[in-house]
Order: C-alpha cells, then structure tokens, then sequence
C-alpha cells in the first residue's frame, strides 16, 4: 500500500474551503452548520470515489467502509466557532488517503469515520459519545446550543441523507491522527508522538441570577448583580482549586452570557459554561464538588440564585497497548528517536471509541502549540510525515 502525501494535502486544503474565514488558514465550521453538511457530503463524494461504502448514521457520523471487520481511521470534521484547518480534518483526510491507497493496493480493510459535533456545539464529542452509547440519542437529542437550539433541530437538517446506527463490531480497532494542540513536540526535537492516555472531561451550565436594575440610581449595597457574582466566583474558585490539582490539571470558564448586556443596567443574570481536564477520576469528582459547593455559597451572600445543569463528562482513558505498539514501531521506522510517548490533555473521539474497541492516537506538532485558533498550523513535512507513520501502523496491523 503507498499513501500519496500529495494527494492528502491537496484534499486537506480542499476540505479547508468549506468554512474557509479568518486570518492564516482558519475555518468556521460549526456541526450541522451549512459549511459543515456541504463539507461532509465533499467527504462522501471523495470516499465513493475511492471505492468505500458511503454511510451516515442518526446523529451525521459520515463513514466510508473499505470491508467487513476493517480497522477504523479518522476524526472529525466539525469546528470550534473559530477554528484552525487542522483539528479534526487532519484525522479524517489522513483516514481517507489510507483507505484510498488500501483500496488500490487490493488490502487490507480499511474504514474512514468523520465524527460529527466532536468540538462539542452540544454535548462533549456528541457524535461518537452517541454512537458508543455512553450518551442515549433522546438525552443528546434534548441538549442544546449557546443560542438554545436543541440537537434534534441541528441534526433534522441531516435528515435525508442518514440511515442507520453501525455495529461497533465491523471494526476491529481505531487509529486517530491529531494535531497536538499544545507546545510539547514543537519544543523539542521529536517529531512525532505516540498518546499513551487522554484526560478526562467535565463540563456544564451554570446560571446566577439577580436582580436587573437601573445602573445609575441602584445602591451598591442594595444590588443583586449577576456579573459581581461571577467575578466573586471566579476569584474564589481559583484558591480553593489551588488546594487538589496538580500542574497539568485545567479548568475554563469559556462561555459567559450576560443578560441584559447593557452599560446602564445592572446585570440579572449570567449563564456560563465551567469545564474542568484532569488525568484523575477522584480529582474530577472532588474539583466537581468544590465548583458547586462554591457556586451555591457566592449567590447565597449576595442573594441571588444559582441553577446548575447536570454535569456532563467523558472519562479519562489509557490507549491500548498493541495498538501504540504498532504506532511506535511505525514512528521509529520513520522518525528514528524524533518521536515520544506523551498523554493528551485534549479530548478526542478516541476517548468514547476506547469503551467499544481498541484504540490509538498519533500526535504531530503544532507550531508554537496554538490551537482552538484561526493561525493553529503544523509543517507540511510533519504532516506528511504523520500519514506514513499511521499508514505503516495500519499495514503492520493487517
Ligand atoms: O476540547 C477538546 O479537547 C476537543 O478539541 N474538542
Ligand atoms: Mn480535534
Ligand atoms: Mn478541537
């Protein structure tokens, strides 16, 4: 099987212009987007015409099936709101070369998957969460955008192209190849990395609400201001956090709505998303416990309220262990002593493959480690060289 580095950059660019925007080589893509149905029904076409089964399932997963009991390769092709060409695609398009080239070889099996909503417009990676059944389609289905669309609306706009779920056994594992969204590898002198493990994720809603008055003639004292309620939250979260996490452990308020939104009006209401990454469970639960503790505390001394959603999460996971054998073998073969065994403190697809196959991911590395971002980029070089890592993996595994 020869993959056609070539051929894989040409496409990575083309998949770059449906939601082309920005500076750099940014993409606004957004799930069940107009940009990301039109780039997934391109993806349909060039699987088709690689010679793969073209199937979507319930949710928009997109799959391009080279065989019955293939090894799965890919990612997503979803956004964040602003986003780099690179997270997600690079996965997918990697996947598709080495089920194109598999095909023309005449083997082995291999399957392309684009997962859909990964970067999270409703729930946290929500395509592969339903289809690994960690999440139940009607619970995805009730969950709602930044803007209060619900997942059922989104994915109705999907409605005539998708059939059916796919049984998990058709593939006997699944490779995934990432950008590494952090500084690790750009720093040093290793080219590649082998993940060893992906952190676990929780995340969720919360809500403090006030009282909305005139910003000019309310008392300080007398004032039930949602976004002095924030404020006070934030501050004191980030002390009594200092008490239970390590150095690789990360929390975000990344969301923040604020409702009137007005210079002159004393905010109401805030509603804002808290997510908190670590590589241990017990740490997750207790982070948990003083998010919501604390939130309750902050309204009660300023006589607001706070409503907080239930808490949604994927649990950290180690990758198996054949599996990151084949890739490390690969990686040495290619990169001899430019590559590393590393965790990622990202979330992938992976994550909720990992409860119904084996797993592994190949990191490449991103220049000066910035990603979620217009100007996220890595070297074509380490793009190239990437795909004949995971193409040799995939052949040894055959
Ligand atoms: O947020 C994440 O780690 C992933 O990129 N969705
Ligand atoms: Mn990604
Ligand atoms: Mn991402």
């Amino acid at each position: 099987m020869n993959v056609n580095a070539e051929r894989f950059l040409a496409d990575l660019h083309e998949l770059r212009s449906f939601g082309a925007s920005g500076i750099g080589k940014g993409v606004v893509r957004r799930a069940y987007s107009d940009a990301d149905i039109a780039a997934r029904q391109w993806l349909a076409g060039r699987m088709a015409e690689a010679g793969l089964d073209v199937h979507f399932d319930p949710v928009g997963n997109l799959f391009g099936l080279g065989g019955e009991r293939s090894v799965l390769v890919g990612s997503h092709s979803d956004s964040q709101p602003e986003g780099g060409w690179l997270d997600g695609a690079l996965g997918v398009i990697a996947g598709l070369e080495i089920a194109r080239a598999a095909k023309e070889a005449g083997g082995p099996p291999v399957s392309v998957v684009s997962f859909q909503d990964e970067e999270g417009r409703f729930g946290v990676t929500t395509g592969s969460d339903v289809w690994s059944g960690n999440l139940s389609l009607a619970q995805a289905d009730s969950l709602t955008d930044d803007d209060g669309v619900s997942m059922a609306q989104a994915r109705d706009k999907m409605a005539d192209l998708v059939g059916e779920f796919l049984p998990h056994d058709r593939f006997s594992g699944f490779l995934e190849m990432h950008i590494e969204q952090g500084p690790s590898l750009d720093q040093s002198d290793d080219r590649i990395g082998v993940v060893s493990d992906i952190v676990g994720i929780r995340d969720m809603r919360i809500s403090f609400s006030g009282r909305q008055n005139h910003a000019g003639t309310t008392p300080m004292h007398l004032r039930q201001d949602a976004f002095q309620c924030l404020s006070a939250f934030n501050t004191a979260l980030n002390t009594r956090l200092a008490e239970v996490v390590t150095p690789s452990t990360v929390w975000t308020i990344g969301h923040v709505s604020l409702h009137p939104n007005a210079s002159s009006v004393v905010p109401g209401k805030v509603t804002f998303s808290m997510q908190w990454r670590d590589r241990d469970v017990a740490r997750l639960q207790k982070m948990g416990e003083i998010i919501q503790t604390l939130a309750r505390e902050v309204v009660a001394e300023r006589g607001l309220e706070a409503t907080l959603d239930p808490v949604m999460g994927i649990e950290p996971v180690p990758m198996n262990a054949d599996l990151q054998a084949a890739l490390a073998a690969s990686a040495e073969a290619a990169a001899p002593g430019q590559w590393r065994t590393m965790p990622s403190g990202a979330l992938h697809d992976a994550s909720n493959m990992a409860t119904v196959m084996p797993v592994a991911m190949l990191f490449v590395p991103s220049i000066g480690g910035i990603s979620h971002a217009f100007d996220e980029d890595t070297d074509e070089t380490d793009l190239a060289l990437g795909l004949q890592v995971l193409a040799g993996a995939v052949q040894a595994l055959a």
